[in-house]
């Protein structure tokens, strides 16, 4: 193994303390939004927050994800028409009841606007075979967990620098492949909506649960 001294400096207890809180009250304000502006976002944000999402732990260091930045109107547009299409069979028919009622306080439907009206969508793959250093295709290590990961670090890199984001799974994502033309060793993992809230924006009232109902100490 080849290895170099990690530049580490310690913080004073002080410091980490502010600083986890000052972190959560940032994350906490995060909500998913579904009307989207179509402002245009500050040239760079994206792909400094992709880079951000690029150092997340992963296995074996193999890096296994691609992520993908639509802008183009027309791959929105048909990425909204394959999207509420999936939408449709799973509101009308495929959902089962009980999931429908877990969902109702969101007020969703198949009706994606903002697949189009957002400034960009970035398509998160996760790579379930890959180029090896030694130029051989093989099977990566803790996919999902790795591209999970690395796309919370994503979502809370968009939100610190003010841009909002609706983590979106229209299922299944099989033709996100065929329109961004990503091989089939990859598979879409997530499809996160980017922008800004339109004016006027609301969003379901929702609580998150306090630590004793996340967290146990032993
Ligand atoms: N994919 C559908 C349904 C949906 C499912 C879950 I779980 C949500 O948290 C929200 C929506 C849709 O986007 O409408």
């Amino acid at each position: 193994m080849e290895s170099i001294p990690h530049t580490w400096s310690p913080m004073p207890a002080s410091e980490s303390q502010a600083a986890v809180e000052a972190f959560h009250q940032v994350m906490r304000t995060r909500r998913s939004v579904r009307d989207f502006s179509s402002d245009p976002l500050p040239e760079g944000v994206l792909e400094q927050a992709i880079l951000t999402a690029g150092t997340a732990p992963n296995g074996a260091n193999l890096q296994p994800w691609h992520v993908a930045i639509v802008r183009s109107a027309d791959i929105k547009r048909r990425i909204r028409e394959a999207a509420e299409a999936e939408e449709r069979n799973f509101y009308e028919g495929r959902a089962p009841e009980s999931w429908l009622k877990d969902l109702s306080h969101l007020g969703t439907n198949a009706d994606k606007p903002f697949l189009e009206e957002a400034p960009a969508l970035i398509v998160v793959f996760q790579k379930n075979r890959m180029l090896k250093a030694d130029g051989k295709e093989g099977k990566t290590y803790y996919p999902k967990e790795s591209v999970g990961i690395a796309t919370g670090l994503l979502i809370a890199a968009l939100h610190q620098a003010g841009i909002a984001t609706l983590t979106h799974t229209p299922s299944p994502m099989g033709f996100l492949n065929e329109v961004l033309g990503r091989p089939p060793t990859e598979k879409p993992f997530v499809l996160l909506v980017v922008g800004y809230p339109k004016a006027g924006c609301r969003v379901p009232v929702i609580d998150k649960l306090p630590l004793g109902q996340i967290s146990s100490v032993h």
